[in-house]
């Protein structure tokens, strides 16, 4: 196991759609953060219900269910210092209209039920969803920039 933290991140639908995922990998990337996991999936509303089940209930979960199963998403996870924090304030708000610029949301979205990206909220939900979404596990190599990106010795 790394010493660092990981977080899952997933393009969604119109994140996809809109053919922003090469601009939000690059985020990641350029943040400094280690990537060690990627696919394309087109989830079944079974397994986007599991994802989200802490939000069964409320009005909006069939349709961001039937948002989520709409296309493609892009699921990652990245692996860094404070990923799962840094990784949510790189997403901003939930609502696109409280986010900053300079966050995803805030620069490529307008409406909460359409949000182009999700990133885990807690390590221990980071652990549950890359369980969830990368059964056969995950990558495992040494960066070469780790020595230059963080304060190891
Ligand atoms: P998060 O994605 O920022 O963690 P959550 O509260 O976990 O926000 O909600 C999950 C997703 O459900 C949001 O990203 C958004 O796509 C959708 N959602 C949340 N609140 C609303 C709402 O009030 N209307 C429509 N969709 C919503
Ligand atoms: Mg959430």
């Amino acid at each position: 196991m790394s010493k660092f933290e990981q977080t899952y991140i997933m393009i969604k639908p119109d994140g996809v759609q809109r053919n922003l995922v090469g601009a939000i990998i690059a985020r990641f990337e350029q943040r400094g953060f280690k990537l060690v996991a990627l696919k394309m999936v087109h989830a079944t509303p079974e397994h986007l219900e599991k994802h989200y089940e802490d939000l069964k209930g409320k009005p909006f979960f069939p349709g961001l269910i039937k948002y989520m199963a709409s296309g493609p998403v892009v699921a990652m996870v990245w692996e860094g210092l404070d990923a799962v924090k840094t990784g949510r304030s790189m997403l901003g708000a939930t609502n696109p209209l409280a986010s900053a610029p300079g966050t995803i949301r805030g620069d490529y979205a307008l409406a909460v039920g359409r949000n182009i990206a999700h990133g885990s909220d807690s390590v221990e939900s980071a652990k549950k969803e890359i369980a969830h979404w990368f059964p056969e596990g995950i990558v495992q190599y040494r960066s070469l920039l780790e020595d230059v990106i963080f304060e190891l010795r």
